[in-house]
Formats: C-alpha cells, sequence, structure tokens
C-alpha cells in the first residue's frame, strides 16, 4: 500500500463502540479475558479445548513447542465430523436446520443435522467402499452444493484429509494440486451455475486426469443433469446417487489424534508453486469452534450465512468446521452476487432471515458501485451482524456495509487471519470492542501479534513493519505437504523463531492494528491470494512470450487487479490479438481468478545490474507515479521508455 493511503488510513477517527443492547447479549463481553488469556495462554485453550469439544480421550500435554514446529493437545482423540454432526444429533438440534441451499437457478433444499448424519454417514461408506483408507488424500472439485460438505465430512470421518480445489480453478491447476497430494479419488459434480453458464467441472476433471495418475476413482455427483451430458470411464468413474443408493447408513467416526492430518488446502505462496498448507484435527478444531462463536457472536437462534466457496480457507473454517461445531444454521449460495440481478444476495438475506452475514470488501465495494437501490428494495432488519474478511477493508466501504446493509445498528467484524492460520487471528470481538473504520482492532484473545522493521525490533506508534505472531496457537499449520524446506524459508526465517505473516501493519495509538497489504510477491485479487510468479510462468509457457513480469495494481473493484509486462519473442506480432490469446492463456493455465486486466508489451524490463527485474519501478509506471530510485539500474533508459510507452497505451 503507499504512503498516502496509509495517512489517509490514520486519519480515520471515527469509532463505533457495541450498543449496550449487542453487549448485554453477547457471547462474550467480558473485557478481562484479553488479559486472562495473555496470563496463561496455553490454560486459555486448553479450557475451551475442553468444554467447547467432545473428545473421545482427553489430551495429557497441552503444547509441545520446538519452533516452528506446534503439536497441540497431544494424546487427545477426537473426531472433527463427530464433533460437527454427531453431538448435535443427540440434542434436540436433530431437527435444527444445519444447511440451507439456495442454488443459482433458484432451486432450494435445507438439510437438518440428522440429515447431514445420515449423508455424511452413508458417502463415509461410499469412500471406504472405493478403497479410501485413513490416511488416503480425498480431492473434492466441486460446485457449492450440499455435497461438497457432505463429502468433506465423510472424510474427516474416516480420517481420509481432503484436499479442496476451488471449482473456478482449471484443469491444469486441478492436476497439479492432485498430483502434489497424490489423491487416490477425486470426488467432483458434472458441472456447477455461474452466471447462468454452466461450469463444466466433470470435463476439466477428465482434462486433469490425464495427468494425474494416482487417481483411481472418481465420484461425479449431478449437479446440472438434464440434456448436459459428460462422459463417464468404465471402472474410474460412477455416479453419487448411484453408489449412495445402497450404502450402509452407519459409519463410526474413527478417533483421530488430535495432530492427525484433517486437511491439506493449497495456497499460493511468492513462488510459482502453491503450497499444500496442512492442518491438524484437534488445534484447528479449537480454533474454528471458539472463533466463530465469539467472532460472530454465533446463537442457536442465528441463520449464518458466510458468502465464500468452500474451495477457500474461509469456506473450511467458516462455512464447515467452525459454524457446524457450534450446531449454527448456515446459508449456503452456489452462484454469482448479480444473477440474475444485482440483488440477489439481499433477496437472499431477506428470504431466510439471515442474522449474521461474512463477506469480502470485494464484494462490497461492488454492491456500492451498484447502488444502494438494490439493498433498499429488501428487508434487511434481521441482520445484526456483519463480518469482511479477505483483504484490507477501506473505510469508504466500512462505511457503507455499516449503512446501507447493517441499518447503522450492526457491529462490524473485520477479521484478519490466513489459510496458514487456520482461524481468525485479529478481529474486534463484538461485545467489547469498539471498532474503527478499516481497521481489524486486536488480536484475538490468546493469540500474540508483533510488529517488526527489518532488523527485528518492533516498531513504533503508527509505524509501518512486517506483521508476525510471537506465540504458537492451535489452529496454526502443521506446515507445507511434501515441502518442509519452503514452510521453514517461508514463514521462519525472517525472523528467529516468529511467524512471518508475510503482510505489513500498522498499530495506533490505542493499540488497534491496521492491516497495510502484502509485502511480498504475493498479490490479492478480489480477496483471492495470487502469486506473480506463478501468473509469470503461465506467461511464458506461451509460445510468444519470451519474458514477461507480473505486478498488482489498483483497481477500485478488486483492490488489486493485474498487469502484465510482455517481452513478445522474435515473429511474434505483439498485438490486440496476443493480448487476448495471453490472457486467455493464463485462465487456462490457472483459472479466471488469476485472468491479466492488462498486458503491456515492452522490448526490455526493468533490471538490476544483478538480472532482478525491479518490480518497484513498474508499479510506479502503471500507476502513474513519478518513478522512484533508478540508480541501481543496469540501463535507467528503459524504465522511461517503458513508462511513456505504457502512458501512450492507456485508454
Ligand atoms: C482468510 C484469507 C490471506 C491474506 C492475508 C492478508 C489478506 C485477509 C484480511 C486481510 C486485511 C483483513 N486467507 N487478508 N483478511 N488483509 N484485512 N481482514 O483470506 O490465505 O486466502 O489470504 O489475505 O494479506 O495475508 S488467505
Amino acid at each position: 500500500m503507499q504512503t498516502a493511503a496509509i495517512d489517509a488510513l490514520l486519519q480515520e477517527t471515527r469509532v463505533f463502540p457495541p450498543s449496550e443492547a449487542f453487549v448485554k447479549q453477547a457471547n462474550i463481553n467480558d473485557p478481562t479475558i484479553y488479559e486472562r488469556a495473555a496470563q496463561d495462554f496455553e490454560g486459555f485453550w486448553a479450557h475451551y479445548a475442553e468444554t467447547m469439544l467432545e473428545w473421545f480421550e482427553k489430551w495429557h500435554t497441552v503444547l509441545e513447542w520446538n519452533p516452528p514446529y506446534a503439536k497441540w493437545f497431544l494424546g487427545g482423540k477426537l473426531n472433527a465430523c463427530y464433533n460437527c454432526v454427531d453431538r448435535h444429533v443427540r440434542t434436540w438440534r436433530k431437527n435444527k436446520a444445519a444447511l440451507i441451499w439456495e442454488g443459482e437457478p433458484g432451486d432450494e433444499r435445507v438439510l437438518t443435522y440428522g440429515d447431514l448424519y445420515r449423508e455424511v454417514q452413508k458417502f463415509a461408506n461410499v469412500l471406504k467402499s472405493l478403497g479410501v483408507q485413513k490416511g488416503d488424500r480425498v480431492c473434492i472439485y466441486m460446485p457449492l452444493v450440499p455435497e461438497v460438505i457432505i463429502a468433506m465430512l465423510a472424510c474427516a470421518r474416516i480420517g481420509a484429509p481432503h484436499s479442496v480445489v476451488f471449482g473456478g480453478f482449471s484443469a491444469e491447476a486441478l492436476a497439479d494440486r492432485i498430483n502434489d497430494a497424490q489423491a487416490k479419488v477425486l470426488v467432483t459434480a458434472d458441472g456447477g451455475w455461474r452466471r447462468g453458464n454452466i461450469v463444466p467441472l466433470k470435463h476439466n476433471a477428465d482434462e486433469a486426469l490425464r495427468h494425474a495418475p494416482s487417481v483411481q476413482k472418481v465420484v461425479v455427483f449431478k449437479r446440472i443433469g438434464g440434456d448436459y451430458t459428460v462422459t463417464m470411464q468404465e471402472g474410474r468413474d460412477y455416479w453419487w446417487h448411484d453408489l449412495m443408493k445402497d450404502a450402509p447408513l452407519t459409519c463410526p467416526a474413527e478417533p483421530m489424534d488430535s495432530e492427525d492430518l484433517l486437511y491439506i488446502l493449497y495456497t499460493s505462496g511468492s513462488t510459482g508453486k502453491p503450497k499444500g498448507i496442512m492442518h491438524t484435527t484437534g488445534g484447528y478444531m479449537v480454533g474454528v469452534t471458539l472463533t466463530a462463536k465469539w467472532v460472530f457472536d454465533l446463537k442457536d437462534e442465528d441463520v449464518y450465512w458466510c458468502t465464500a466457496d468452500v474451495g477457500w480457507v474461509t469456506g473450511h473454517s467458516y462455512i464447515v468446521y467452525g459454524p457446524l461445531s457450534n450446531g449454527a444454521t448456515c446459508v449456503i449460495y452456489e452462484g454469482a452476487p448479480d444473477y440474475p440481478d444485482r440483488d440477489r444476495f439481499w433477496a437472499i438475506v431477506e428470504k431466510y432471515r439471515v442474522t449474521i452475514m461474512y463477506t469480502a470488501p470485494t464484494a462490497i465495494r461492488a454492491f456500492m458501485k451498484w447502488g444502494e437501490q438494490y439493498p433498499r428494495k429488501h428487508d434487511l432488519s434481521s441482520l445484526r451482524l456483519l463480518g469482511s474478511v479477505g483483504e484490507p477493508i477501506n473505510p469508504e466501504a466500512w462505511m457503507w456495509y455499516h449503512e446501507h446493509i447493517g441499518g447503522g445498528r450492526c457491529p462490524i467484524v473485520d477479521t484478519w487471519w490466513q489459510t496458514e492460520t487456520g482461524a481468525i487471528m485479529i478481529t474486534p470481538l463484538p461485545g467489547i470492542v469498539a471498532t474503527k473504520p478499516g481497521s481489524a482492532t486486536k488480536p484475538f484473545p490468546g493469540i500474540f501479534p508483533a510488529i517488526l522493521n527489518d532488523q527485528g525490533q518492533p516498531v513504533g506508534v503508527n509505524q509501518g513493519g512486517y506483521l508476525v505472531i510471537t506465540k504458537p496457537w492451535p489452529s496454526m499449520t502443521r506446515g507445507l505437504w511434501g515441502d518442509p524446506e519452503r514452510f521453514v524459508q517461508t514463514y521462519w526465517s525472517k525472523f528467529e523463531g516468529v511467524y512471518f505473516t508475510g503482510d505489513g501493519a500498522r498499530l495506533d495509538e490505542d493499540g488497534y492494528y491496521w492491516l497495510l497489504g502484502r509485502v511480498d510477491d504475493v498479490i490479492n485479487v478480489s480477496g483471492h491470494r495470487l502469486s506473480t510468479m506463478e501468473i509469470e510462468s503461465a506467461l511464458v509457457d506461451h509460445p510468444a512470450v519470451a519474458e514477461a513480469a507480473v505486478i498488482g495494481v489498483h483497481h477500485e473493484i478488486k483492490g488489486q487487479g493485474i498487469a502484465a509486462f510482455v517481452i513478445v519473442k522474435e515473429g511474434y506480432q505483439a498485438d490486440g490479438g496476443l493480448q487476448e490469446e495471453l490472457k486467455q492463456h493464463v485462465v487456462k493455465k490457472i483459472g479466471a481468478i488469476a485472468r491479466p486486466d492488462q498486458i503491456i508489451f515492452t522490448a526490455e524490463l526493468p533490471k538490476t545490474r544483478s538480472g532482478k527485474i525491479m518490480r518497484r519501478l513498474l508499479r510506479d509506471i502503471a500507476e502513474g507515479r513519478a518513478l522512484g530510485d533508478t540508480t541501481t539500474l543496469a540501463d535507467p533508459s528503459v524504465v522511461q521508455a517503458l513508462k511513456e510507452k505504457y502512458e501512450g497505451q492507456e485508454e
């Protein structure tokens, strides 16, 4: 983020304390919780591990910390699926709605906890019948239908770690992820709905599987049906409904060790290859269960809607494991916010009387741009709490969300966390902390961040620095699948013994955190993490490209957009046709989320004498700023020429 933007944030002085009425009813409203957690953080987490979850066997040791490796609740035995389903079925919640699903075309289904209990056990038996055993990886590539959650919980039930791949990823991206995890079974669907179009999931899966030989069996859920046909490979592919027909109704939940792997989830890092973030069972469940209850103030009466897809960590932690562990009622919606019209979200809020809504700043900025007439058409008075996640929320978007969606009465929780952290880390507790638009406010009790300078010293008030976490926490990642060196290198090498987040932040005079965006080569497009190097690799894979440099540039709606500077090989025409072709090539290699907004052809890239591309200068060019220090460049004229060319190319 640029200094001007930081300064603007520092001038933000509005403060919104929680209302008396909200405080009175809040799940947590005792401010001493922060000190109590700080005095004995192990005791704090152990207390909630014990009271919030059901264990088959209690742990003997709360924490074993050998940086960078933490083990929590050692010797404990539990099952994540059991905690999300079975224990609720033993209570009055048996007939309570667990999932209220709405498909994009307008179809609806409600599944109670009792329904989940039956379906999950049946599908767990299906997986077993396909040869899946404890420890085997199962890849899930599905639209947002109840079955994706059933599949995840079934994996958890039998101790088979899942690896969910977002349905927007391409065949190649899917193949990479299957191969890295060596998944044995793939669960997919014929397709999914997006803006009235069919996302060809099975077709993509077929293409991926030609290069992913570890997969022996494929289960296909029929989401589209009708005239839409897919090819089924004899002996490999099976329809979900065929396998489920005769599946036995009961399947015991496997007692898992606290440190047994629950799932792998791939996320982009600063180098090309995506990282398989690992989460284990005990600590992860403790983290997501407690944060869901306190941050969203989740109660049995609530109708909770997290608008993320389950393909991202937000879906894992705050659609599936956190809310269901709390026995909550969750709305899930398959499609786009502007289909058939721009009021779809508000129609859903009104229809199901949603009380808690958790969405992303990029969505809020799009709603702002579309105008307040869309939310105004609907009765949003059921809402009582709003959440934000995925990227820094600018104060304008925060205020709009507060006024036009929250009717001025709903606390907003701006939640900072990462795939790696598993659970929310910096956030207001809505019954305790007064919020400031644009600030994620304070660390969750039992979480200990700091902001350091290049020398590893804490910075002063209102000085920007690197955000780190200084003590272990239960839901922290246990590492990267198959790549322990990269784990140490990425998170634990910048500063001794502390977790490096890759984000910049400032602390204000009240001890509030203001997140400032990534400080590495990761960009955040519409709340999705992308690696600039991954996009560069996709570009140079095209026969016309000699060299490419990708940067994130400010984008009004998406937060960041993607600009690619490309050197074309001899004999290729650098024209509009090639620009389109290159954008399409990136979509094919990674997925539509990585499609570059701009392709800028250039004869050379600004490089240091040691050959490093100076992205800072490319950002200056793309964002129309005066060029910064160019003295380290091998050839300063390159950048001047590029700047002139760029300014000439802009529409
Ligand atoms: C949950 C999620 C993580 C990156 C993280 C940040 C950015 C997420 C916020 C945020 C400012 C927030 N996981 N980020 N939430 N920045 N305020 N409330 O998004 O692994 O996909 O991304 O997202 O840069 O490092 S993620």
